[in-house]
């Protein structure tokens, strides 16, 4: 027996569904609509996790146009068969009026034979069932199942609208043609049913679900049946299989996959956050939703999940220890490609940033949308995993006209973010470059200061459990470095849910460059960013 700490996926990493493949484990979590989706971790011992690539990395995978925050990339589910991993996804557009038949998106999945070469997976095979939190499975006589959420869709007058359920179909995986009509499988008393996976132990299919909302009432269900996927199914005894509750340290819980390790452990990766006790409330957790790790054992064919018992930030389990890593983390922007895990909103739609323009440097050539457009805007993010934690970068940034800014941003969605950055303004003929912060829209008052005219510019951001501040320095200015403080933001008001769309992601820190309905022309060169 060791401890461990959790989250084993610390940051915006929620929906985790994860696969051993001989000592390898493989974890995929939801990426909504930032792009590139589908992030791949690698594990060999389900407590270190490290980023390896990503699924969906090409335009011809993945076109996130003008989503709604929380739109795009839902729950993914990754699998592996005879030689090829699987993942299969939707990507969401809008998703709002959800008594709508024509919102569904269309569900895909990609395949590859090498999980360590993003390039290799195939483009999507689309299939025809609607909904989301799709899952495959591979029974032992060959059949494959494809299982999804959704409503039903009753315009009838006396109909109270169905919940969302679990649905069954078999599909032809080479073509993504389904062979049967989907079945409804569960409906959950709470309403909603979802995140489903099918497994198969010891002469029994395991039919598990999230039920209860992703928020407090989350929670994991399971069923099985000696039959079939399609049922009759028996729900277990001790469902739910155990509750985080309002008093926790980790909460909203649920939205598992398991694995069996290379000790006949078996184990469930979840969701949940970790909000902030402060007095007798609760401070929204900026990471969002983030991966868990919880041990799972089998007792008369049914599993026990930790004993029943809530998930917390510290666990214990065979085989586990704590790991000690180091949580800084810089880019100096010297390879000639983007190193992994930098996000964009939307799938880019132009060649709008440079490695090698200026070498060491990360170029941004700001487009005319600006960060609170649905549009993908020339911005550049990373999940913020800690805190506290300071974020820092330098930028050499020279506009020659008003109303184009490069800079820094702590960013939640484009309905809420906070940024600081250089601009400039006519001043009698002359060009003035001044460094402004942002607060969220509505929240405070745009804060400015005059900096020389050629200086290079040094952004921080300190992020502490209930704030951001915003400061910045010349680079070689006489007063030796000080920083100069413009402007704080209370997590609280950063992590407000979107006015459109859905609360499903985190925050993260990033670059950007935009121009107010025009383009920048001026190139934004950052030296480096860093989390220290
Ligand atoms: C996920 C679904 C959910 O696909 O949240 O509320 C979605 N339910 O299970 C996004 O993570």
């Amino acid at each position: 027996m060791g401890t461990f700490t959790n989250p084993i996926l610390p940051g915006f990493n929620p929906d985790p569904s994860v696969i051993r493949v001989d000592k390898d484990y493989f974890c995929v979590t939801s990426t909504f609509e930032y792009f590139p989706g589908a992030p791949i971790y690698h594990s060999k011992d389900l407590i270190k996790w490290e980023l390896i690539g990503h699924a969906l990395t090409r335009k011809s995978q993945l076109d996130i146009k003008t989503p709604e925050p929380g739109g795009g990339v839902w729950a993914t589910t990754i699998r592996y068969h005879d030689g090829h991993y699987y993942i299969i996804t939707n990507s969401f557009d809008r998703y709002r009026p959800q008594t709508d038949d024509r919102v569904w998106p269309r569900g895909f999945y990609v395949k590859t034979a090498n999980i360590w070469d993003d390039t290799t997976w195939s483009d999507p095979i689309y299939f025809d069932q609607v909904g989301f939190d799709h899952d495959l499975f591979w029974d032992n006589d060959g059949l494959v199942y494809l299982s999804s959420t959704y409503r039903k869709v009753d315009r009838s007058p006396e109909s109270k609208l169905k919940d969302f359920g679990i649905h069954i179909s078999t599909l032809d995986i080479e073509t993504g043609a389904l062979t049967s009509t989907p079945k409804l499988v569960r409906e959950s008393p709470s309403g909603v049913a979802e995140g489903s996976h099918l497994f198969k132990r010891n002469g029994y299919y395991y039919l598990f679900t999230a039920e209860g909302g992703t928020e407090s009432g989350h929670c994991e269900y399971v069923a099985r049946s000696k039959d079939s996927p399609f049922g009759p199914w028996e729900q277990a005894p001790h469902n739910p299989l155990w509750r985080n509750t309002t008093d926790d340290d980790v909460q909203n819980t649920g939205h598992c996959d398991l694995v069996e390790d290379t000790h006949g452990q078996w184990w469930a990766l979840c969701l949940g956050v970790r909000p902030r006790k402060e007095g007798d409330h609760w401070r929204t957790s900026v990471f969002g939703r983030e991966s868990l790790l919880l041990p799972v054992r089998w007792e008369e064919n049914w599993p026990i999940f930790n004993e029943g018992k809530p998930v917390t930030l510290q666990m214990s389990g065979p085989n586990t220890y704590e790991l000690n890593e180091d949580k800084r983390w810089r880019d100096d922007f010297t390879s000639d490609k983007l190193s992994l895990g930098w996000y964009r909103k939307n799938t880019p739609v132009r060649q709008d940033f440079s490695l090698k323009a200026r070498p060491g440097h990360l170029t941004l050539h700001g487009g005319p949308y600006t960060l609170s457009m649905p549009t993908a805007p020339t911005l550049f993010l990373r999940k913020q995993k800690h805190w506290p934690t300071v974020w820092e970068t330098q930028l050499d940034f020279q506009p020659k006209i008003p109303r184009v800014e490069a800079g820094t941003v702590v960013w939640w969605n484009y309905t809420c973010f906070a940024s600081i950055g250089v601009r400039s303004h006519q001043d009698a003929g002359q060009n003035k470059r001044v460094v402004r912060f942002t607060p969220p829209t509505n929240t405070g008052k745009l804060v400015e200061q005059d900096v020389s005219e050629k200086s290079e510019i040094k952004f921080i951001i300190d992020c502490t459990a209930t704030n951001y501040r915003f400061g910045f320095q010349e680079v070689g200015a006489l007063d030796g470095g000080r920083w100069t403080w413009l402007g704080d933001v209370d997590t609280q008001v950063l992590t407000r849910s979107p006015e459109i769309g859905q609360p499903f992601t985190g925050m993260m820190l990033g670059l950007y460059s935009f121009g107010e309905l025009q383009p920048t022309l001026t190139p934004a060169h950052f030296a480096y960013a860093e989390f220290r």
